[in-house]
């Protein structure tokens, strides 16, 4: 079943309520100011989705493409709200999917003519920051000072990661790379806007330039964070004053700051006049990363005992090898990247030649490498295994695809995609589904792909958009400060929440109980639940790549 030719919110599926529902038979969709019917259909089958515990029956109006506003009826369970089938349905959620990130800006004060009622003066200038016991060196002993202005604040909190940057920032460049022209029309209101480089690289430049700063240049060994010793109270950023730290040099940090410097290096190259030297700059500073990274192969983060802010702590690294050395084979064409890329996939253990690409999260960044390789397959050195490449992609998305057939719901998503952060965990199945459909031009790839996007943006089990200001029934109290503090009653727009998590790792700390813990209901719309209900720019990135993606690639 499609549901995939409506760019838009469609309620395409209809809830039966139990033990035995009286099975309905027949849909139609109706325009929303007339009634008039549009279109008419027979529902699918009830057959159960077990995420949501929930019987349900397909609703496919993909064969309804007239442009306009609609709600969907269904015998026994009434009419939908009101959805949009419009050909450019997904532009505006595209750019503020984007405008997120300059709302999250550090460093900075956001001015009414870019940031409207949510202005607010400069927080974190970061011009000012001590190394912390545990990143203490011959050259930078603790309590030295350095500077590390500008990036994003990673989530609701005001801390900076790199390991969580990393795939963040090369989300946002690889959306770039894929898609130039959507993203050379389009305008974000930001302050570069109008400039020499996109929008979108712009912004991407804000937090690269305080990516940089996090480089020691010593020994190009990189910190893991920028931090206070403790999260913050909700208040505003210029409100929170405690004294921040660099902290610990770690192999993840290294590696992933190699992977997006390098990737970072060849996307600017071609905007060199806007900033001279820094395309090379970043390839240099990739490329010292890596080598402390090869003479400091197992350094994984340790959270010292003065420091209480997020860890980003993973023990397994071959699979930031992987991606490290995938970004600077592509990038230098040096073929003993490539070498090493196939050293660390034995490492890995990820070498069976019908291994799939995965699907990436901040602490699983290999599938990112199949994307970069998979994007530049034409442009590669002879030594570069082209048919592993795209059978790793292949492979991926053709699993999404029969999990998404075979999905009562028509989602790929399994219990255990369930976890924190779960809506971005949805988006970037849909991103590897993309790369995917790039690849083979499979449609059901792109459908299964755009079903995910329908799932954040309000076709799921407990029937609320969780992107900030876009549907019906939207994300109200997400946790997020700005949001929190700002006295402005909507919160700041276009953030993803991270969605279900029947973990309730935070119902302790919440006044009000989860409304269910059923999977896929396991969803508090309070500012209390940073499991379920707090923004990220790791959850941001995707949703910003997958609307512009199929912005781009939905036929009309
Ligand atoms: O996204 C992270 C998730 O995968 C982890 O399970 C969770 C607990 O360690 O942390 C999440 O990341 C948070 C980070 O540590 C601090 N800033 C907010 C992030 C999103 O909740």
């Amino acid at each position: 079943a499609k549901m995939a030719a409506v760019p838009a919110i469609p309620p395409g599926i209809v809830e039966g309520n139990g033990a035995a529902p009286a099975v309905a038979r027949r849909f139609s969709v109706v325009e929303a100011g007339t009634g008039q019917v549009a279109f008419e259909g027979e529902l699918g089958a009830p057959a159960v989705w077990p995420l949501a515990h929930a019987s349900v029956q397909l609703a496919d109006f993909s064969a309804l493409t007239r442009p306009g506003r609609y709600r969907l009826r269904a015998e026994g369970a009434g009419d939908s709200a009101v959805f949009t089938i419009d050909a450019q349905a997904y532009g505006p959620l595209s750019a503020a999917s984007l405008k997120a990130f300059y709302f999250n800006r550090a460093s900075t004060a956001l001015l009414p003519q870019h940031a409207g009622a949510y202005a607010r003066p400069a927080g974190h200038p970061d011009t000012e920051v001590r190394v912390h016991a545990s990143a203490a060196g011959p050259t930078r002993p603790e309590g030295a000072v350095i500077s590390a202005a500008k990036g994003w604040y990673d989530a609701g909190d005001y801390n900076k990661y790199i390991v969580n940057s990393g795939i963040s920032t090369y989300t946002l460049l690889a959306a770039y790379e894929h898609y130039p022209a959507w993203f050379r029309q389009q305008t974000l209101n930001i302050p570069e806007s109008g400039g020499a480089v996109p929008d979108v690289l712009a912004e991407t430049l804000w937090n690269l330039d305080w990516m940089l700063q996090m480089q020691d240049p010593a020994d190009g060994g990189v910190y893991h964070k920028l931090t206070d010793k403790s999260f913050d109270g909700a208040v505003m950023p210029h409100q929170s004053n405690a004294p921040r730290y660099v902290v610990q040099k770690t192999t993840a940090a290294a590696l992933d700051f190699a992977a997006v410097m390098a990737a970072a290096s060849r996307v600017l190259a071609a905007y060199e006049a806007a900033r001279p030297g820094l395309s090379a700059r970043m390839q240099a500073a990739a490329e010292a990363a890596w080598q402390w990274a090869q003479a400091h192969p197992n350094i994984a983060y340790r959270q010292p005992a003065d420091v209480h802010t997020g860890a980003y702590d993973d023990e397994h690294l071959a699979d930031e090898f992987v991606w490290a050395a995938a970004e600077l084979y592509i990038t230098t064409r040096d073929d003993r990247y490539w070498a090493e890329l196939r050293q660390a996939l034995q490492k890995a253990g990820d070498a069976a030649p019908d291994a799939l690409a995965g699907v990436p999260s901040w602490g699983s960044v290999a599938p990112l490498a199949w994307v970069s390789l998979a994007h530049h397959r034409d442009r590669l050195t002879p030594a570069a295994d082209r048919a592993l490449i795209e059978r790793r992609i292949r492979a991926q998305a053709e699993a999404l695809a029969a999990a998404w057939r075979g999905s009562a719901y028509r989602v790929s998503l399994q219990a255990s995609d369930l976890v924190w952060g779960s809506n971005s965990g949805a988006l970037n199945q849909a991103l590897m589904l993309l790369q995917g459909y790039r690849l083979g031009g499979e449609r059901a790839q792109l459908d299964a792909a755009q079903s995910l996007l329908d799932y954040v943006l309000g076709r799921n089990a407990v029937g609320i958009s969780m992107v900030t200001g876009f549907g019906t029934r939207s994300t109200q109290q997400p946790h997020h400060r700005p949001s929190m503090a700002d006295g402005v009653a909507a919160p700041v727009p276009g953030f993803l929440a991270g969605g279900p998590n029947p973990g309730l790792n935070d119902a302790a700390h919440c006044p009000v109980p989860y409304p269910s813990d059923i999977p896929a209901r396991s969803y508090l719309d309070h500012d209390c639940s940073y499991a379920s209900n707090e923004v990220a720019i790791n959850w941001n990135a995707p949703l910003a790549y997958v609307a512009a993606a199929l912005q781009v690639l939905t036929p009309a």
